[in-house]
């Protein structure tokens, strides 16, 4: 890979990698709530919807055929274990704003994936620059289990923001808690701060 292309998040240049409460790990979990779906990519679609000024739909190939790029990342996972040194490629959130016109209204995003899963962040979380529609992880597609055949990678957020088998973004002018942050966790989710869980 050339890595001029890379995008590096900037976890990834920290002298201390590992955020408080976290242990390192060569392997890479499966977790999500309920069993994995099986995508039939000739039948997905991807909806860009809410505060935009005209929402947009989709299908598979036009979503691949939108310009790929690398991120390079660090995975933290709210139950404990760190991942470090993950290449994703993909689509960047920031690519969508040439498909679609964000209103200025628009100052959070819910996240849709398959069987009603959501998850919240800000804009300004979601168009950070090492943000992606993931579609592979270390160079081959992602597997049934890690969301195949698009995620989204939030690099700097606890994993659980990191939707497996997303089928959409929904732009709004409130927030509104996710699946996960409406079951416990914390509403961001900044591994920095150990922003785990809501009390
Ligand atoms: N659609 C969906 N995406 C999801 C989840 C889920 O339950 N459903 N769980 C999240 C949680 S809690 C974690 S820790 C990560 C795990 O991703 P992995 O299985 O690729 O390690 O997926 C996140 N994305
Ligand atoms: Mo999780």
């Amino acid at each position: 890979m050339n890595d001029e292309n890379i995008v590096h998040s900037l976890d990834t240049s920290r002298s201390e990698r590992i955020p408080p409460g976290q242990q390192k790990t060569e392997d890479w979990p499966v977790l999500h709530y309920g069993s994995i779906p099986r995508v039939d990519v000739s039948k997905w679609t991807f909806t860009i919807s809410g505060l935009v000024e005209s929402e947009r739909k989709l299908n598979f190939e036009q979503f691949t055929s939108l310009p790929q790029e690398k991120v390079f990342s660090d995975i933290h996972c709210v139950t404990g274990w760190s991942k470090l040194n993950n290449y994703w490629e993909g689509v960047s959130t920031r690519s969508l704003t040439d498909l679609v016109k964000v209103l200025p209204a628009a100052k959070f995003v819910l996240i849709h994936a398959e069987k009603g899963f959501t998850t919240n962040l800000s804009v300004s979380d979601f168009f950070e620059p090492d943000v992606l529609f993931a579609l592979k992880h270390n160079g081959e597609l992602l597997t049934p289990g890690h969301g195949y055949p698009v995620r989204l990678v939030v690099p700097r957020l606890y994993f659980w923001k990191s939707a497996k088998w997303v089928t959409g973004v929904e732009f709004m002018a409130e927030d509104k808690r996710g699946f996960w942050e409406s079951h416990g966790y914390h509403n961001r989710g900044d591994p920095w701060l150990e922003e785990r869980y809501s009390h």
